[in-house]
């Protein structure tokens, strides 16, 4: 079974503005092409197939266009909500287009409800499971707190028990969308930390013979069997030098002796995407930008200039431009001496959490005293009310959760925000 790994779309999604809708298009070329020449029979698509919950129309038409050209070409498509999507929109017609092959998994009720693939090793159960939001599937899900962990480890537990009561040999392919520990984010994905903790560990997927993830921006290789697509287009700068790709991954026979332990045989590769444009990342004053030879490289490159001068040049962006026409982002940081107290405060936050930021600062008002045990659980249920009151704004509280369950999940949504 040779099965083609993408995810985290986000289609109708700009970079500093400018629309990546073509870009994104020619991505949906590239993956139609793909499919077709490496003789792919299952594509998965790991979630955050758009950028937000109501997405502009021109992004709705391209994914009904990709819909659309993947059934045409008869290879079954599994795909699932991501944490930019909204699980009940999208879901809107997936009964009707599981007909024409389109398996899209955006409710936890189904986890355990897999598409099963044949092929003449026999059969390959595969699961989609739409991103989690623990405050409110934690009650569909039985599980035993509101953490990332516990309710991806609750639905791992349904997979698992379906799994079993399959013929022996039956292999498995888990989608799922969350942050696995090891992986490596950038500056576009949005935060998902619950409780202080965004994380899950690689082991909640034990016993899977492939799981194909999404949500973290680079592709990367957690376990053989654990690995993110990726996004195939970057939508920061902090994504420079990443090397936007899919994951062709062949999976082979199960082992001889089911009970042994070891997984399906397994083989995969990258696969690149198209690049619209390079991205670069410069750095000096404004002078030495605009005359270095070193830089022609980057002159038809989306730039993003990080200018050192001592004090504010004059039309910075209009200079720039004459020589870098797509630069798009325009920083500050002027060099000062490590003793002055203006010495970037933007580099001192970087890459540090809310959390850790909010109790540097109880730090610093308290002349170095930070928060004890109680204030620190204080500050991280702040923090994760914020959260859950913008994916409740976000109409995920009534989303994710099915039926009945709305009305208390949403209640506890409003509950934390409180
Ligand atoms: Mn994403």
């Amino acid at each position: 079974m040779r099965i083609l790994h993408t995810s985290d779309w986000h289609l109708g999604r700009s970079f500093h503005r400018v629309s990546m809708l073509d870009a994104q298009r020619r991505f949906i070329d590239h993956l139609v092409e793909t499919v077709r020449e490496r003789h792919v029979d299952a594509v998965l698509v790991a979630g955050d197939v758009y950028d937000r919950a109501v997405p502009p129309l021109a992004a709705v038409e391209l994914y009904d266009e990709a819909l659309h050209r993947l059934a045409g070409l008869g290879v079954p498509t599994v795909m699932i909500s991501g944490n930019h999507d909204s699980a009940r929109r999208l879901g809107v017609g997936a009964g009707l287009i599981e007909r024409a092959g389109i398996h899209l998994r955006t409710d936890p009720a189904g986890c355990a409800d897999p598409v099963v693939l044949t092929d003449e090793h026999g059969d390959i159960a595969c699961y989609g499971l739409p991103y989690l939001e623990p405050a409110l599937v934690r009650d569909a899900l039985a599980a035993p707190k509101a953490n990332h962990t516990a309710v991806l480890g609750a639905a791992m537990d349904q997979v698992r028990a379906d799994l079993a009561a399959r013929p022996p040999g039956t292999r498995s392919i888990v989608l799922a969308h969350a942050f696995v520990t090891g992986g490596t984010a950038s500056d576009s994905e949005r935060d998902i930390t619950v409780g202080g903790v965004a994380a899950v560990p690689a082991e909640t997927f034990a016993g899977i013979d492939y799981v194909a993830l999404g949500h973290l921006h680079g592709c990367q290789r957690i376990t053989e069997r654990v690995r993110y697509s990726g996004s195939p287009l970057a939508y920061s700068f902090s994504e420079t030098d990443h090397r936007k790709s899919t994951w062709l991954v062949d999976l082979g026979p199960g082992p001889a002796d089911p009970g042994a332990g070891s997984g399906a045989e397994l083989s995969a590769q990258r696969i690149d995407c198209p690049v619209p444009r390079p991205l670069a990342r410069i750095r000096g004053p404004l002078d030495t930008l605009l005359d270095d030879p070193a830089l022609d490289r980057h002159e038809d490159a989306y730039v993003e200039a990080t200018l050192t001068d001592a004090h504010r040049p004059h039309e910075p962006m209009a200079r720039l431009a004459k020589r870098f026409p797509h630069v798009l982002s325009l920083v500050f940081e002027p060099d000062r001496a490590p003793e002055d107290p203006l010495a970037s405060y933007a580099r001192r936050l970087r890459g540090r959490s809310d959390q850790q930021i909010a109790e540097d600062f109880v730090a610093h008002v308290r002349a170095g005293r930070g928060p004890d045990p109680v204030e620190r659980a204080v500050l991280t249920d702040a923090l994760d009310a914020v959260r859950t009151a913008e994916a409740a704004e976000n109409g995920e509280a009534a989303d994710n959760a099915g039926g009945a369950g709305n009305a208390k999940t949403a209640e506890r949504a409003a509950e934390v925000a409180r």
